[in-house]
């Protein structure tokens, strides 16, 4: 059995990557991960209740665990529609992609008479192949590892059909999907086993979604290029340098493409036993730690964790563009292979809902683990 624990560490490590994330999304120019460092320090040294807000990447997770727990585990459509409509319409102001606001407004006119309807006409009935079906993937990677009748590849797709039919962000959300459930067995030690595995997988979505490898617009030469720049290790010094290189090859964009394979370079970089965190946040203590009223004591072994997730999303924030997403996309990795022990008392603190987050994912736990 998963432990809960990686089920709370990815989701509530998804949705530090979108608080965090958030202050900088397609700022007009990239911040140093130095900048991104200071800004998240200070995050945190705030020390009252959710200073950071998070936006729809963790609205629509939310929304896709409450339609799983729902469904007892299962991906029912007309659920999941009504479940991220409702989230839009609570909040609509949570920086949604523009093409998103019409399809829960039609979804909504027509009663989700057809769950699938609305997005499948976008952009001239090629449909959206933005990120945000990526972005809310990871609670089907959870349900996905549990249960042996839990969602699969179609599966995942038919979620995110509800909201983008693009090929492109169909594979993406698979892709994504598959690194969460991958990662929660995550030995601590084989990231190549890990990459051949995620390898796999994008292969696996090219070919379902009609992608052709070899072509410029496949997950799998994407792949390809995540695999470069594993191999090449830079010093901690050169951080801003690598970050360039990599936004400049995978991409910072909104779309799925240029997103998911980013976000999970930055989580493999981080994984490898090899890498050492940045001296920025070596050296650095959770605020809590010299504050016991909000982080308990913690082992060297658990602020070693800590610092790792830490220096994953400052390094996927400095990569600049969809900072939010790509963050949040590669916490929910990371988090689903360290667990809960991972996210600092902190910076828990000082996201929105972290407790809610929190419970919602010990409930889908208990889902994944009844039927
Ligand atoms: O994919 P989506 O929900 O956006 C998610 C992003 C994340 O960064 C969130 O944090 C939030 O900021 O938004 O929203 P969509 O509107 O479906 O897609 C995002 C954008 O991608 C669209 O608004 C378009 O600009 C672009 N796009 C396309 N452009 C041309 N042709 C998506 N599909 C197409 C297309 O087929
Ligand atoms: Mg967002
Ligand atoms: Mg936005
Ligand atoms: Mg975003």
């Amino acid at each position: 059995m998963i432990p809960c624990a990686k089920f709370r560490g990815c989701l509530l490590a998804a949705l530090a990557g979108d608080c965090l994330g958030a202050q900088f999304e397609f700022s007009p120019r990239r911040s140093s991960f130095r900048t991104v460092w200071l800004a998240f320090d200070a995050n945190m040294r705030e020390r009252r209740r959710w200073p950071l807000v998070y936006t729809d990447d963790t609205a629509l997770t939310r929304a896709v665990c409450e339609s799983l727990v729902d469904c007892r585990g299962r991906v029912e459509p007309a659920s999941l529609a009504r479940s991220l409509t409702d989230a839009y319409f609570k909040a609509t102001d949570r920086g949604y992609g523009a093409a998103a606001g019409g399809v829960f407004e039609d979804l909504r006119d027509a009663n989700f008479a057809d769950p699938f309807g609305p997005a499948a006409a976008l952009f001239e009935g090629r449909g959206s192949y933005g990120n945000g079906g990526a972005m809310r993937a990871a609670p089907l990677g959870l349900i996905g590892a549990a249960a042996a009748a839990a969602p699969n590849a179609e599966e995942v797709q038919l979620a995110t059909r509800v909201t983008h039919s693009n090929a492109l962000a169909l594979a993406g959300a698979r892709l994504m999907a598959a690194a969460v459930r991958l990662a929660l067995r995550f030995d601590g030690v084989d990231v190549d086993r890990l990459y051949d595995s995620l390898a796999a997988e994008a292969a696996a979505a090219d070919t379902a979604c009609g992608l052709h490898e070899g072509e410029a617009s496949s997950y799998t030469s994407s792949m390809r290029q995540v695999k470069e720049f594993l191999g090449k290790h830079p010093a901690s010094s050169a951080v801003d340098e690598e970050a360039r290189a990599v936004a400049g090859a995978l991409g910072t964009e909104v779309t799925a493409l240029r997103s998911v394979p980013t976000a999970i370079y930055c989580a493999l970089r981080t994984l490898r036993p090899s890498h050492r965190v940045h001296p920025l946040i070596s050296e650095w203590q959770p605020p809590g730690n010299q504050n016991p009223s909000i982080d308990e004591a913690v082992s060297t072994e658990q602020r070693q964790q800590q610092q790792r997730l830490v220096d994953c999303l400052t390094f996927a924030v400095s990569l600049g563009g969809d900072t939010d997403t790509i963050a949040s996309m590669a916490g929910a990795i990371v988090g689903a292979a360290l667990g809960a022990d991972a996210l600092p008392a902190s910076l828990m603190l000082a996201c929105e809902a972290s407790d809610a987050v929190d419970s919602l994912a010990t409930r889908l736990h208990r889902v994944a683990y009844s039927s």
